[in-house]
């Protein structure tokens, strides 16, 4: 077993996996933000800094999510991951997200790798073999695996989990664990029937877990995941059935298996590994020692529910197979929220990547960087058009898009757009370059760590450095009294500009190259056209490198300081000249755009709509009450108040008594909202109170006032707040 990792600097090479979207639907901003984008960051960065650097992907094509959307258009298995592998791959292509493969479960590779991977676990005695009673829909005549069952979390009481997973609570358990379980399929309450399955004894490797993760990785792995791994762990492990009775997935290889495929969970995460082959396949490559070698790190990119199988079963997987290496580390994002309500892809409420296009072509850039900045790294995130507008207007446009066009509009404005010379430094002068030679160790350094906002920030500094460089100098001022002195001050701007072409690339990959043309260090159109046609679907390192000696040979038409720009994230921290005196720069094109009010406005009410669309949906119009006359109206006294207090009542599930402050007094009220809320949570909320219903009698517990709430589209209560801060408790409403 080769589980012992070598110290970092002896790294040869990296592994980059991200998670394997289900080909059920499109992805969205979530699958952006918490795992694509921020993989994507770390495998350009590493390719930027020389190093040798494989980034696989795939669609996941089996699995009960698959057979369920099937069902649901009335289409074959085959037909959803058809259209939805496709749909997929042209996102990530459309978002510049450059892995080096990307492949499909369905593969042929894929099913040998897996099969194989199962045929050697199961021949050296690492599988239990197990017959026992499953949940069975008679009706449907099938059985009830994974996302078939729906049921009560033992856990956490989530009424809406999975037969394998919950998704309120992250905990993974077998179908059988469900309170209350129902067939996805007919609704109907399960029976149990016999079946044979085969198991792996997760207990074996609680230990050798705890050593290397808890105690481990305990001071290198996110306290996210560390928390997730310690509570299983803590729990206890139990054993895994790693075979299901389905039709559509991987047969299951050995005697006894007929008509039974693979866990999707035991042949997806494989699935990097399949990718890996192909790649190796496909560029001429020995695709083992990128799994095999202990000088290989291998990092999976992946989003918070997807953690247990990632730090628990992959990874017994692995250790049981015997040849492979453990990841070095698994930087799982927590979720992404969409204007304050969890993504969903049945109630249709995300942003879709390839309808986000279609509103905003060209803005690839700004999606990516509204999602680095906002990314869910230590809780959950919410993700909101004002927010996605600001940080384009006053970030991208304010700062780095305005740097950039101050200096390309000067040079050109007072050198034609030649790079002029420079004369002696002044301090300030000194110091910009010192602190623009400091950024790419700065950067790196943040993203190593995985910390993929921190870095885009430091990015956005580097911009900010260059407009006060620029303020402090004024060369606008000085371009009448001292020229020589502007001269120099325009070289030092363009320097920056040209760190900022460099160090953008892993965050705003169209920016960097749209900027690296605007500095005219790339090739032509001509050239880039002429290579594209040659290009896979990513650009890996040798493609890269190729590229180089194509800029390096044609110096008609590209200056040769191109190489140092191209290279760069090293060359900018070794002091290296980025644009040489006499070097020719192109014409102001501006890098971005504002985006108006109105543009925002569109996506706003698109979401209103969807809301709109699923309350329809969900709830039919309650009839109008009996009509009442304006005095009876005005009985009711109905105020505002804050949250003092809040526990929940003993012995009942809905209750929570409350103190509440209603600007005349502080009273207690008992409110039976303990469904939607939980205690903690609701202090200090303002809300509305009918404070002269008469006082009950609730649970012994005297109840002076009624707290109003209203229903949402999902079923929960809410509250009915002021709008406004600077509404008193005791604010009447009238
Ligand atoms: N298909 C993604 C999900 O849970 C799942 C990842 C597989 S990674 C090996 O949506
Ligand atoms: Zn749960």
């Amino acid at each position: 077993m080769t589980d012992q990792k070598a110290p970092s600097q002896n790294i040869k090479r990296y592994t980059i996996t991200a998670a394997l979207p289900y080909t059920n639907g499109p992805v969205h901003i979530g699958h952006l933000a918490g795992v694509y984008v921020p993989a994507d960051i770390y495998a350009r960065y590493l390719r930027l800094t020389d190093k040798d650097v494989l980034f696989v992907c795939g669609s996941d094509e089996h699995g009960v999510p698959i057979t369920i959307r099937a069902k649901k258009e009335g289409v074959t298995p085959q037909e959803i991951v058809d259209k939805y592998h496709a749909i997929i791959k042209k996102s990530f292509e459309d978002f510049g997200i450059t892995f080096d493969n990307y492949s499909r479960t369905s593969a042929k590779i894929h099913h040998e790798t897996a099969t194989e991977f199962f045929k050697k676990l199961y021949d050296d005695g690492k599988f239990i073999e197990e017959t026992s009673a499953q949940l069975y829909d008679a009706e449907a005549k099938q059985f009830l695996a994974d996302r078939f069952v729906i049921g009560t979390c033992p856990k956490c009481g989530n009424e809406e989990s999975y037969g394998d997973q919950c998704e309120n609570c992250g905990t993974s358990h077998n179908a059988t664990d469900l309170i209350n379980p129902k067939s996805a399929i007919t609704g109907n309450k399960p029976s149990l029937k016999e079946t044979k399955h085969w198991y792996l004894p997760l207990e074996q490797y609680e230990k050798w877990l705890r050593e290397w993760i808890v105690e481990g990785h305990k001071s290198d792995w996110k306290t996210n995941v560390l928390g997730q791994v310690k509570s299983w762990l803590d729990d206890g492990l139990r054993p895994r059935a790693v075979t299901r009775d389905l039709d559509w997935g991987i047969p299951v290889p050995v005697k006894g298996g007929e008509g039974k495929v693979l866990y999707v969970w035991f042949d997806a995460p494989i699935g990097y590994i399949s990718s890996t082959k192909e790649w190796a396949a496909q560029n001429g490559k020995d695709w083992e020692p990128y799994w095999k070698s202990n000088d290989t790190k291998l990092v999976h990119f992946i989003g918070k529910d997807n953690i247990v199988f990632h730090c628990i079963i992959f990874p017994a997987m692995l250790k049981a197979e015997g040849s492979y290496i453990l990841p070095d580390n698994v930087p799982a994002n927590e979720f992404l929220n969409l204007e304050g309500n969890k993504i969903s892809t049945s109630k249709n409420w995300a942003v879709w990547l390839h309808e986000y296009l279609e509103d905003f072509p060209d803005k690839q850039d700004v999606l990516r960087y509204a999602l680095t900045a906002n990314a869910p790294e230590t809780k959950d995130n919410d993700f909101t058009w004002k927010d996605f507008q600001a940080r384009n207007n006053n970030e991208l446009v304010a700062i780095f898009g305005n740097f950039i066009n101050r200096v390309v509009v000067l040079t050109n404005k007072y050198y034609d757009g030649i790079v002029p010379k420079h004369y002696n430094f002044t301090e300030g002068d000194a110091q910009a370059l010192e602190q623009l030679q400091q950024f790419p160790a700065v950067i790196g350094k943040s993203i190593e760590r995985y910390r993929f906002r921190e870095a885009s920030q430091e990015l956005m500094n580097l911009a900010r450095l260059g407009n006060k460089y620029l303020a402090d100098a004024e060369p606008w001022k000085l371009i009448k009294t001292d020229a020589a002195r502007v001269e120099t001050i325009m070289y030092v701007a363009l320097q920056i500009a040209a760190g900022l072409a460099v160090l953008s690339e892993p965050f705003l990959p169209f920016t960097s190259q749209k900027l690296k043309k605007l500095l005219n260090v790339i090739p032509t159109e001509a050239q880039s056209a002429d290579e594209e046609s040659q290009k896979p679907v990513v650009q890996n390192d040798e493609i890269a490198t190729s590229r180089l000696v194509g800029i390096r040979n044609d110096q008609s038409k590209c200056n040769v300081t191109s190489s140092a720009v191209e290279r760069s994230w090293r060359s900018i921290l070794e002091n290296t000249e980025l644009l040489n005196p006499g070097h020719q720069i192109g014409k102001p094109v501006l890098l971005f755009d504002k985006i108006e009010d109105a543009d925002v406005q569109k996506q706003l009410d698109k979401l209103a709509a969807t809301k709109k669309a699923n309350k329809v949906e969900n709830q039919i119009a309650v009839p109008q009450k009996e009509m009442v006359s304006f005095e009876d109206f005005t009985k009711l006294d109905i105020r505002i108040g804050t949250i003092l207090e809040a526990e929940k009542v003993a012995k009942t599930k809905k209750l929570l008594k409350l103190k509440v402050d209603v600007g005349m007094d502080v009273r207690t009220i008992v409110s039976g909202i303990a469904e939607s809320f939980s205690a903690a949570d609701i202090i200090g909320k303002r809300v509305t109170v009918l404070v002269n219903l008469a006082p009950r009698n609730i649970k012994g517990i005297e109840s002076q006032g009624m707290i109003l709430m209203t229903d949402t589209s999902d079923g929960k209560l809410a509250f009915i707040e002021p709008e406004n801060d600077d509404v008193v408790n005791g604010g009447q409403v009238s």
